[in-house]
């Protein structure tokens, strides 16, 4: 959540630097309805910051309803002057900037007609940059699409004559045609594998020049989900380097798999709790990594009297012909060595 505010001011930075004319937000500025007044003047000071327009629709999750965050917003008297908030579908131009913005807001959660389809017949100044702002899901352009409310049919920007059509809901960066892109959610918070946590800096010449668009990465943790199987010694060597070359502050799901020596097993936890200290979180599943204690990992457990003789059935067992008995010999070995390993810290390479 933390996160979600300081994105904010990592944006308005950006536009700041980068001098932009505006900051479009697509929609679901706020993910419900009933937040805090604090909330609301924190997020709205933060986008002061930037003193040029942010102009802003409503989504599906802060919709324009009788009641909503936008009437809450404006009793507290939030909302700075350079902060549009277009609640109705109705033409926005702003004359300085040579912008015309035509909104396709949401009034309710969800609707099931295309709210961007009066675009197409709106007139707009011939030399303002005509760009649609709206939110929802590009027909048959992302996954189960195929009966999402908030439609938003794929060739409006080329229907409409738009310069460019933003466009929010999805959380990740796609692009569906030259001149229409969801940038994303700016701060990752999902385990998905698809651009989240850009801005996109869109660069138009002149009206029907073709945008240049370019990601920023303004999102501090990203998400990152691994699955790896050890299997031949160098698997570790390559684990750690990967490990090490995720960027700081990621929020990281580890799962690993395969067999590893008591000893490496041993690195791995080490190394593990050092590059925990690196992010926001790592988390890592271990049930599938089978120990697999090798001749010195067992000498290194100095075991003696009954347990010493232990090992050393077992060692033979799993030296028989038998591939049954030779397997419950290993599991047994490589449950009692942990279990050692666990009492003798000096084992500790
Ligand atoms: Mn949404």
């Amino acid at each position: 959540m933390e996160a979600r505010f300081t994105v904010v001011q990592r944006i308005a930075a950006l536009a700041t630097a980068e001098a932009v004319d505006a900051v479009l937000v697509a929609g679901d500025l706020f993910d419900a309805q009933n937040l805090s007044d604090r909330t609301l003047h924190r997020t709205f000071q933060l986008m002061a910051a930037y003193k040029g327009p942010w102009i802003v629709i409503p989504g599906n999750h802060d919709a324009a309803l009788a009641d909503s965050v936008w009437t809450q917003a404006r009793r507290l008297g939030a909302i700075p002057a350079n902060v549009h908030i277009l609640l109705e579908p109705k033409l926005a131009v702003f004359a300085e900037q040579k912008i015309a913005i035509l909104p396709a807001p949401l009034t309710q959660r969800q609707t099931y007609h295309d709210l961007t389809e009066w675009f197409d017949g709106a007139d707009t100044p011939a030399d303002c940059l005509r760009i649609g702002l709206a939110h929802g899901s590009v027909s048959g352009q992302l996954p189960e699409s195929a009966d999402a409310p908030n439609p938003i049919s794929p060739a409006r920007a080329q229907t409409a004559r738009l310069d460019y059509l933003a466009l929010g809901d999805w959380h990740g960066l796609k692009q569906i045609d030259e001149r229409t892109w969801y940038s994303g959610t700016p701060e990752q918070e999902r385990f998905k594998d698809n651009g989240a946590g850009h801005v996109l800096l869109v660069e138009i010449e002149k009206p029907s020049a073709p945008p240049q668009v370019t990601p920023h990465l303004v999102g501090q943790h990203q998400w990152i989900k691994r699955d790896f199987t050890l299997a031949v010694e160098s698997d570790l060597a390559n684990l750690f380097a990967e490990l090490l070359q995720l960027p700081d502050m990621s929020v990281v799901d580890l799962t690993l798999r395969g067999q590893i020596t008591l000893l490496d097993h041993q690195r791995l936890l080490q190394t593990l709790t050092a590059v925990q200290a690196r992010h926001r979180s790592l988390q890592y599943q271990l049930a599938d990594l089978r120990l697999q204690p090798t001749e010195e990992d067992i000498a290194a457990l100095h075991a003696d009297g009954y347990v010493g003789d232990v090992v050393e059935a077992l060692r033979q067992r799993q030296a028989s012909g038998d591939d049954e008995q030779a397997e419950t010999a290993r599991e047994a070995l490589a449950i009692l060595a942990d279990l050692l390993s666990q009492s003798a810290p000096e084992v500790k390479a």
